[in-house]
């Protein structure tokens, strides 16, 4: 245990020497590269997993799912980062669309039932959609892209 602490904290002071000297570099390469670069080095392996510092990556963009049941968006809310693939999946028994309320920004056009279609978002803003059969009915909701 004590000669575990010790190996921690010898990691850490060469950790945190190699951080003032490369502050810069390594802020702007990112924690990726740093672990990459830690890991590829052999001479360094006791250091790499001992301490975790600066700012994470900010994660991937997530692949979203909106479902289509009972005439409605599922979820009809939702905010995403931008970059995001939304899958418009149509688990419903008739054909909707996934459509912007500002027309040309995006239209899915015809889903079938049983079908989907994909929209990627990369501009930041808040979207209303809707379906084009039924937004009369209420089968509309709002994108919010980060
Ligand atoms: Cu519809």
């Amino acid at each position: 245990m004590a000669g575990l602490t010790a190996q921690n904290l010898a990691g850490l002071t060469t950790e945190n020497r190699m951080r003032s000297a490369m502050k810069k570099t390594l802020m702007a390469l990112g924690f990726i590269t740093l672990m990459s670069a830690l890991s590829g080095s052999p001479g360094c392996k006791n250091d790499s997993g001992t301490t975790s510092y600066g700012t994470p990556p900010p994660p991937p963009p997530a692949s979203n799912t909106v479902t289509m049941p009972g005439l409605s968006f599922s979820p009809s809310t939702l905010t995403v980062t931008k970059g995001t693939t939304i899958t418009w999946k149509n688990t419903d028994a008739t054909a909707h669309t996934s459509t912007s309320d500002t027309p040309g920004i995006w239209d899915t056009g015809n889903i079938p039932a049983g079908s989907s279609a994909t929209t990627t978002f990369n501009t930041a803003g808040t979207f209303g959609f809707h379906c084009t059969y039924h937004s009369a009915m209420g089968m509309t909701g709002t994108i919010t892209v980060r």
